[in-house]
C-alpha cells in the first residue's frame, strides 16, 4: 500500500480492490503523460504481489535520441523462482538488464528473502503470489498479473514437488494427488491461460518452456533406476487421481509411489510442450520448449528425501555419473532457452553436453507418443475445468 501511495499522485485514492494499470492509466490521461513514461509497478491487493521499484517500466519500448525504437526489456513469468533453478534463472535473467522477472511464488516471504539473497537488483523483478496446488490460485494469478499492465514475453513452468519417500499420497485444493496436481495440473491450466497474453505480446521471440527431466525418460542410464516412469493406459488421471476413490497414479495403479508419481508429472510435462508446440506452434509463432538443466543435485527438490541420500546424492553425481550441475550454471542454461536468439526452435526438449553446449536431445518413445500426448491434454483440460 505505501508503495501504491508513493507512486500515485496525492489526490488519487487506491481502490481496494481496483485495477492498478487501469488507474494509472487514467491518470496518464488526465495528466497528459504518455503511459510508457510512467512507473507501473505490478501491485494487486487481494494476492501479495510487490514490485520492487522498477527503474523502467516492464515491458515498455524504449526510444533513442534519433528517434529508433531499441528492443524493449522483456518480461519473463517464472513459477517457482524461489530457489533452486528457478532462482538462478530469474538472478541470470534479471542481470543482463534484458529481462524483468516476475517471480510467480507460493511463498511470498520467503521469494523476497531469496532474490534479496542473491543479489538481485531492487526493480529487476517482481514477486507475484502463486500456488500452483489450487486451481483457484492459478486463475487468480493470471487476473493479477493482467491487472498489473505488464505484457507476457516468456513463461517458464519451473515449479515442481518430489515427494520420494511418499507411500501415500496427499491431494491438491481440488483434490489431485499433489505431485502430478503442481507439476502438471497446475501448469497446464496457466500454461492454457497465459498463452493469450503471449500471443498479444509484440516481442519478437515469444517462448512458453515446461521443465522436463532425464527421469522421466526411460530411453537413459537415470530413467531407469526404480522406480520407472511409465503413465500406462492414464486410466487413473481421467478417473481423477483422487486416492479414495480410484487411485493416485496416472497408471492407475493401486499402491501409491511418490518417486514415480513424480517421474510421471515429469512425462506430463514433456508431452505438453510438445502438444502446445502441434497446436499453437504454427498459429501463434510462439516457442514452445522442453528442457533437463543437468542434475543440479543441491537443490530444495530433494529436500524431502533422507538425510543420507541429501549428504551422497551430489558427490555421486560430481564424481560418479558426472551429471551434476551447479545452481548457478543450471540458471544460465534455463535463461539460455528463455532468450538465446539461437534457441528458437520449437517443439525442443534441450539438454548439454560435457562442455556446456546445448543440443535437442532424443525424448524416450513414451515421452514424445503423440497419441499419449493428445490424450494426456483431452483429460488434463476436462481436470482443470477448460472443457
Ligand atoms: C528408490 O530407490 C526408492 O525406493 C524410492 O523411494 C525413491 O526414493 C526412488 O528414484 C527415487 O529411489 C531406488 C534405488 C535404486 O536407489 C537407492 O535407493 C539409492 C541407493 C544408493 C546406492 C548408491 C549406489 C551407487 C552405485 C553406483 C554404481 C555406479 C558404478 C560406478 C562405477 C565406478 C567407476 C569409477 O537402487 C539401485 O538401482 C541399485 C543400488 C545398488 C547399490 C550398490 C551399492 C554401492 C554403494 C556405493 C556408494 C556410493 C555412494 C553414492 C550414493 C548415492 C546415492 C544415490
Ligand atoms: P526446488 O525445490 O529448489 O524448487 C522448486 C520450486 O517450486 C520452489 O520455488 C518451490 O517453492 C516451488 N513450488 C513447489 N510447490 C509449489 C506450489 N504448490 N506452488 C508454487 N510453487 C511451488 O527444485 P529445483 O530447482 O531442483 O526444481 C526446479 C525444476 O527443475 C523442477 O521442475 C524440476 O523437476 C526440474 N529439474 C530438476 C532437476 C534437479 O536435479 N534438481 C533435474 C531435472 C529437472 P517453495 O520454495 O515455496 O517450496
Ligand atoms: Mg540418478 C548417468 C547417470 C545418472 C544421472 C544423470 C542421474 C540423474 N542419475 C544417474 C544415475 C543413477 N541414479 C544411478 C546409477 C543410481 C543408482 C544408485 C541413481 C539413483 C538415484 C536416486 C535414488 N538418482 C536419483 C535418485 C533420486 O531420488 C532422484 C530422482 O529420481 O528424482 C526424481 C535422482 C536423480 N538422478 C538424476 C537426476 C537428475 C535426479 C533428480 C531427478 C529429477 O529431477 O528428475
Amino acid at each position: 500500500m505505501a508503495l501504491q501511495a508513493a507512486l500515485l499522485p496525492s489526490t488519487l485514492s487506491v481502490p481496494k480492490k481496483g485495477n492498478l494499470a487501469a488507474v494509472v492509466k487514467d491518470t496518464a490521461a488526465f495528466l497528459s503523460v504518455p503511459q510508457k513514461l510512467l512507473q507501473v509497478p505490478s501491485l494487486s491487493v487481494r494476492a501479495q504481489a510487490v514490485a520492487t521499484a522498477p527503474v523502467a517500466t516492464p515491458g515498455a519500448s524504449t526510444a533513442t535520441k534519433d528517434g529508433k525504437k531499441t528492443l524493449r526489456q522483456g518480461v519473463v513469468v517464472i513459477t517457482g523462482a524461489s530457489s533452486g533453478l528457478g532462482l538462478a534463472a530469474a538472478k541470470a535473467l534479471a542481470e543482463t538488464g534484458k529481462w524483468h522477472v516476475v517471480m510467480a511464488c507460493r511463498d511470498f516471504l520467503k521469494t523476497a528473502k531469496a532474490a534479496k539473497g542473491a543479489g538481485m537488483a531492487e526493480g529487476s523483478y517482481t514477486i507475484m503470489h502463486l500456488d500452483l496446488a489450487s486451481l483457484d490460485s492459478v486463475r487468480q494469478f493470471v487476473d493479477n498479473f493482467r491487472r498489473a499492465g505488464m505484457p507476457l514475453d516468456s513463461l517458464v513452468c519451473n515449479a515442481a514437488i518430489y515427494r520420494p519417500t511418499a507411500r501415500t499420497p496427499t491431494f491438491t485444493a481440488d483434490g489431485y494427488e499433489m505431485s502430478v496436481g503442481v507439476n502438471h495440473l497446475g501448469h497446464f491450466l496457466l500454461a492454457r491461460l497465459l498463452l493469450d497474453d503471449l500471443q498479444k505480446s509484440d516481442y519478437p521471440s515469444r517462448r512458453l518452456i515446461i521443465l522436463g527431466s532425464i527421469t522421466g525418460n526411460t530411453n537413459t542410464l537415470a530413467g531407469n533406476i526404480p522406480p520407472k516412469a511409465g503413465l500406462g493406459d492414464l486410466r487413473g488421471l481421467a478417473g481423477g487421481l483422487r486416492g479414495q476413490n480410484g487411485s493416485a497414479m496416472i497408471d492407475g495403479s493401486e499402491s501409491f509411489d511418490g518417486a514415480k508419481a513424480y517421474k510421471d508429472s515429469k512425462i506430463c510435462n514433456m508431452l505438453t510442450m510438445q502438444e502446445l508446440h502441434r497446436r499453437y506452434h504454427e498459429e501463434t509463432g510462439i516457442t514452445f520448449a522442453s528442457l533437463y538443466p543437468g542434475c543440479i543435485a543441491t537443490t530444495g527438490l530433494f529436500r524431502e528425501h533422507i538425510p543420507l541420500f541429501r549428504l551422497l546424492f551430489p558427490p555421486f553425481q560430481k564424481f560418479i555419473t558426472k551429471g551434476f550441475v551447479s545452481e548457478a550454471e543450471s540458471g544460465k542454461r534455463l535463461a539460455q532457452v528463455v532468450s538465446d536468439p539461437s534457441l528458437t526452435k520449437s517443439g525442443v526438449y534441450w539438454s548439454w553436453n560435457k562442455d556446456s553446449a546445448s543440443f535437442e536431445n532424443q525424448l524416450s518413445q513414451e515421452a514424445s507418443d503423440p497419441e499419449k500426448a493428445r490424450k494426456l491434454w483431452e483429460i488434463s483440460e476436462k481436470l482443470v475445468g477448460l472443457a
